[in-house]
């Protein structure tokens, strides 16, 4: 520094601390910094800033302002794009909607206590109504229709605007959250399972939503590069967020796919009304900020909504930047207190700190104070930022728009702690409702809360339906139109049921499944491998080269294994989807694929293998999405069984996530012991899927454990896809019967004990291949209730029940999973079930050691049978306890099962 320009600015130290130093700094460097943007242009000036920025990290590192931007709107009022409609107009239909969304839950809870939430789209009717009118496009022809993920808790704003749109009817109003009652109600949330021909997204598990937009953006492009779908124009996928659903790891914890997949077809609009439903989002902090910080970081294109019309005047007169600093240092809770307060205290406490801001707002009076409006409820700002958006290349688009929960509700509510739950308004609250939109409803009826809905010749209907012809079509609608398919008959899969003496594990019948099928010429192009980083745990690699993994770069590097047959091969119309290490993301894959359907008329078939462990426990709630969102696909639950994958240890595996499967009422869950089993049950998923067109979901447990593969007994096709069939026979000529129910590599326990059985006991034990207790459970079920509600008709039997009736002796089931999976069905086995599983914490160990522990050993197997004829006075106890001693069990053994 000269001595010149340290006696300008003065030195080092007194410069740091003083406000009019600063000044001075910010001024010369002003100048300099217009003369650089004026001949340089704004690209170069700002790489000339980056250089310098760089500069000062060498100096002192970690410097820099990171990734914020002031708190002010990213658009600028000289840049911002004018608005097209007729805001009047739209602002009246806007109050319509927000009155009925308000009626329909204020007359529910009216009349009983089904709940409802009022504020969210109080907060947040501006941008569904600004996107509504101006760029959600609807399903046409040759054009799929934008995708939108509506907030959950917002869905009554979307039956209202449905409803002037003459879509849904006042008794379906009436009904919000009544689905039972006659007539049929409206489903509280978005679920497509509830109404299939109105919602597409379920998204009210916050989180969930966002996820999800995220990888069907990216299976959009997929299906684009793969050559299987023809757009005359790519739709958009909106997703509307709460502020408060950010902290949900699901929201925010892939984004950077959308960076770096370039999926500029994707548009977030987070509404930061900066409460969630206890309190403040960031009561100390400013959520904008924060979430601002976080995608730029993601490599997202971020647009910020904060201020109003009105405040850019103020903004534009604020030659101090104190109007800006004031911004910056209020924190979200005091935003949230001047929501609720009086002009003014905002007067007071917002701009009285600085008395140049008091000057700067003297011209308003406090109520005017009070009504400066935030981004997120000015149409103008609103498409500003959505055209902004839509036409933003190489990045997806998140909107920040800042709004008030519980926008118009006056003290019932606004900005109050309390909105979330509010959904009772006394009369009077109503008539200041009424008052605020201007709503044409009279004072004597104002207390039934009516729907109001105007004519279908006045100019909002007009206006309304025009802006929605011209935009395609309404939203949201579901439609399936995806045409059958050709799948494959039992016949194909021939290889599978001709057996091998060669040892293999059903793992790797289903790789060789896979392949067979990807060959197939009317299904194989509609396969979707999705994997997370497991491909070589479970021999899939060899898929790498012959299909590729889908890439939409291609690959832009020379792989390290170029030169080996299988290597890792991305490519643009790469088949697999290789997820990474993702389970979150690899089922928001298998859901986009699943549902392609219905989103898009073209049926795909996703096959998502995974570690077992990491399914619906990991990711139970995207597991029970995929069936609200009714998805069509095969779950293949890899390294199944707790003691088949043996030595990973407690918190790889699994032994009970068939029965977080079993809790999805579309999903059939299945747990095969042989290459044929899962060859048939594969088939005839394929057939109710993809021929006859039914929405559910195969669940198949897989082993990596090898063992000869037999060939098909005659006639059990109908036993394998109802749950059991007898397997093998014991032998003729002893003295007791059993039975055994064996399951997934387990079964040969159960095999085992049946030789030990006749060889040492004078037992004959059938065996059984039991393939899914959920579904004998249900048909029980089902004929149990059905006799019980015709108690005089003929009563009718379930296929366990049938299939059971003949036998004679004790039955005993064994598998690699909980006792409570085959306990499903005790109910109906003749003189009861006992059951042998894996209850408990697993251990690393071999699995020799890990079935005598868990007691699903043969030998365990045979200690129960004979145990169980003991308990029918078929078998002598002491032999029972001669035989745990000749058998090497120790009896006094600890007990997996602690608690
Ligand atoms: C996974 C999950 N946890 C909790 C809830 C219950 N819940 C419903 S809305 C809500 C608050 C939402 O706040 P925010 O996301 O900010 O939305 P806003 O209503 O403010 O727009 C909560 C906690 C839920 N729906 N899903
Ligand atoms: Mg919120």
């Amino acid at each position: 520094m000269s001595v010149q320009t340290k006696e300008i600015y003065g030195s080092r130290s007194a410069s740091s601390s003083g406000t009019s130093n600063d000044d001075k700094w910010s001024e010369s460097l002003q100048s300099v910094f217009e003369l650089v943007l004026e001949s340089q242009g704004p690209e170069r000036t700002a790489r000339l800033l980056d250089r310098l920025a760089e500069k000062l990290r060498a100096v002192a590192p970690g410097t820099g302002r990171g990734f914020n931007t002031p708190y002010v709107n990213t658009i600028p009022p000289e840049q911002q794009a004018p608005f097209p409609g007729n805001r009047e107009i739209e602002r009246r239909i806007k109050s319509y909607i927000r009155w009925n969304a308000m009626a329909m839950v204020v007359k529910a809870n009216s009349t009983t206590n089904v709940g409802g939430h009022i504020s969210t789209y109080a907060s947040a009717a501006t941008l569904y109504e600004v996107a509504f009118n101006h760029f959600l496009r609807g399903r046409t022809e040759d054009f799929p229709g934008d995708l939108v993920y509506f907030q959950g808790h917002a869905a009554p704003g979307m039956y209202a605007r449905a409803f002037l749109e003459g879509r849904l009817d006042e008794g379906q109003l009436q009904n919000f959250r009544q689905e039972l009652a006659d007539g049929g109600g409206l489903s509280s949330y978005p679920h497509p399972y509830l109404m299939p021909e109105f919602w597409q997204f379920p998204t009210v598990s916050m989180g969930l939503g966002p996820i999800l937009s995220l990888y069907q953006a990216r299976f959009n492009r997929y299906l684009q590069a793969r050559g299987l779908v023809k757009w005359k124009d790519e739709p958009k996928l909106w997703a509307f967020i709460g502020d408060g659903e950010c902290d949900e790891p699901e929201t925010l914890g892939a984004i950077t796919l959308g960076a770096r997949e370039n999926l500029d077809n994707l548009i977030w609009v987070i509404n930061c009304n900066l409460q969630r439903l206890d309190g403040p989002v960031r009561g100390n902090g400013k959520i904008i900020q924060e979430l601002e910080t976080v995608f730029r970081g993601a490599g997202w294109n971020v647009i910020k909504v904060i201020w109003g019309t009105d405040w850019d005047d103020l903004l534009a007169r604020d030659k101090s930047g104190l109007l800006r600093k004031r911004m910056e240092e209020a924190v979200d809770g005091d935003y949230q207190k001047y929501s609720v307060e009086h002009g003014s205290y905002t007067r007071k406490h917002f701009f009285g700190k600085y008395p140049e801001l008091l000057e700067l707002v003297n011209h308003l009076t406090d109520d005017q104070i009070r009504k400066l409006l935030r981004g997120g409820h000015d149409a103008r700002k609103m498409y500003a930022a959505y055209k902004m958006a839509v036409e933003h290349k190489g990045q997806p688009t998140v909107i920040l728009a800042k709004t008030v929960k519980g926008y118009g509700l006056g003290e019932a509510g606004e900005g109050r702690n309390i909105t979330h739950q509010q959904k009772k308004l006394n009369e009077k609250e109503l008539r200041e409702f009424r008052e605020r939109f201007n709503i044409p409803i009279s004072d004597d009826v104002i207390a039934e809360t009516p729907f109001f809905r105007p004519s279908p010749d006045s100019p909002e209907t007009k206006y309304l339906l025009e802006r929605r012809k011209a935009l395609g079509g309404f939203l949201p609608e579901r439609k399936v139109t995806a045409p059958p398919l050709d799948v494959p008959k039992l016949d194909y899969f021939a290889e599978f049921f001709k057996g091998s003496t060669t040892e293999a594990s059903t793992t790797m019948a289903f790789v060789r499944l896979a392949r067979v099928l990807l060959r197939h010429k009317a299904v194989g192009r509609q396969i979707v491998p999705i994997i997370p980083d497991e491909a070589r745990t479970f021999g899939l690699d060899a898929l790498f080269k012959e299909i590729g993994i889908y890439s939409a770069k291609g690959q832009l590097y020379e792989p390290v294994d170029s030169k080996s047959l299988l290597y890792y091969h991305e490519a643009k119309d790469g088949q697999i989807l290789e997820e990474g290490i993702t389970e979150a993301g690899s089922i928001a894959s298998f859901i986009a694929a699943g549902t392609s359907h219905a989103t898009h008329g073209v049926p795909m078939i996703p096959f998502y293998i995974y570690y077992s462990m990491f399914g619906p426990q990991r990711v139970g709630d995207l597991f029970w999405l995929a069936g609200d969102i009714r998805a069509k696909g095969f779950l293949l639950a890899a390294t199944a069984g707790r003691t088949t994958l043996n030595g990973e240890g407690l918190q790889h595996q699994d032994g009970h996530s068939l029965l977080h499967a079993s809790t999805i009422p579309t999903l059939l869950a299945y747990d095969p012991a042989f290459a044929y089993e899962l060859a048939a049950i594969v088939a005839e998923g394929l057939r109710r899927m993809f021929a006859e067109g039914e929405e559910i979901l195969y669940y198949l447990s897989l082993y990596n454990e090898n063992y000869a593969m037999p060939p098909m007994p005659a006639g059990v096709e109908d036993g394998i896809l109802k749950g059991l069939y007898k397997f093998k026979s014991g032998p003729d000529g002893k003295q007791n019967k059993a039975h055994i129910f064996g399951s997934g590599s387990i079964i040969n326990s159960a095999l085992k004990a049946q030789e030990i059985l006749a060889e040492r006991f004078d037992v004959s034990a059938d065996v059984w291949s039991a393939t899914s207790y959920k579904l004998l459970r249900t048909d029980a079920l089902r004929c149990k209730r059905w006799n019980m509600l015709h108690p005089a008709a003929p009563q009718r039997k379930s296929f366990v029940e049938t299939s059971l009736a003949k036998e004679r002796g004790v039955f005993v089931a064994v598998s690699d999973y909980m006792r409570l999976v085959p306990d499903q069905i005790a109910p109906w086995v003749p003189g009861g079930l006992m059951t042998l599983g894996t209850d408990g914490f697993g251990r690393s160990d071999t699995r020799a050691r890990l079935r005598r522990f868990f007691e699903i050993d043969a030998e365990s197997t045979v200690i129960a049978t004979l145990f169980a004829l003991a308990g029918k006075g078929l078998f002598a106890h002491q032999l029972v306890e001669k035989a745990i001693r000749d058998l090497g069990v120790n009896p006094e053994k600890v007990q997996p099962q602690i608690v």
